[in-house]
């Protein structure tokens, strides 16, 4: 049972490093690089607003951030938005570590 706690506590920390680290890269400049690192998700577009730079998913559990099925606002490039229309289900990436949860890549089911 101690191995399970100690594999679990340390499972954690390193998910906030790498989520820390994340963050670092988003400040970068260049952000034309390989797939962006982020979990995966998947829902319907709900709202999209491209001045504000953000779109409302319908989004159901993502374990992996400990997330529940929930409707909320995400930040996202105002290019990417283009690519989805409300009502879509989609298969999205989100990043977090950030001031705001972003939405990295989404794309159509
Ligand atoms: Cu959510």
């Amino acid at each position: 049972m101690k191995f399970v706690l100690a594999a679990a506590a340390s499972l954690a920390l390193s998910s906030a490093a790498y989520a820390q680290a994340d963050h670092d890269m988003s400040k970068m400049p260049g952000m034309a690089m390989p797939a962006p690192a982020g979990a995966q998700g998947a829902g319907v577009v709900k709202k999209i607003d491209p001045r504000a730079g953000s779109v409302t998913l319908q989004h159901g559990p993502i374990p992996v951030l400990s997330w529940p099925a929930m409707t909320m606002a995400f930040k996202a490039d105002s290019a990417l938005l283009k690519t989805v229309k409300v009502g879509q289900q989609v298969n999205f990436t989100v990043k977090t570590g950030g001031a705001a949860p972003e939405v990295v890549a989404i794309q159509p089911k």
